[in-house]
């Protein structure tokens, strides 16, 4: 499953984005709710809408994006230091934008849980 979405807009350059990083297979940019000091996005250029939707033809892919996090955490100077990789999926797991995306969140040291949970339905 795989649908234009606003993350596509931005590979295309249809709309602007803080872009941080490029390969031939991934972009990294800001995210525009940062929810820490540092929030990337960091998505692979297939439209790939969930973690559901990972064929194991992209098992690469998807652990190429891990690597580019490393790597910008690396060249930012804060792999030492820390940071967060969070993958939403669907609904249930916060999931805005049906196109894969990691998380990079960075500058602060986070608690767990993440975020407070939204209550699904009365007992
Ligand atoms: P998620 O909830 O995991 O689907 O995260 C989607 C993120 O995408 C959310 O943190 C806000 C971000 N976002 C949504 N629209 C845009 C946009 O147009 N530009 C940028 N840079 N980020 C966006």
């Amino acid at each position: 499953m795989s649908q234009e979405t606003i993350f596509s807009k931005i590979i295309n350059r249809e709309i602007p984005a803080d872009i941080q990083y490029e390969d031939d297979k991934a972009l990294a940019f800001t995210d525009v709710n940062p929810q820490a000091p540092v929030h990337l996005l960091i998505i692979p250029k297939k439209p790939i809408a969930t973690i559901n939707d990972i064929a194991e033809e992209d098992r690469e892919l998807v652990g190429h994006l891990f690597v580019v996090a490393a790597k910008i955490a690396a060249q930012k100077g804060f792999a030492d230091e820390g940071y967060r990789v969070v993958m939403n999926c669907n609904d249930d797991g916060g999931q805005t934008v049906y196109h894969l995306h990691l998380h990079l969140l960075a500058g602060k040291a986070f608690g767990w849980p993440p975020y407070q949970d939204r209550i699904k339905r009365a007992e």
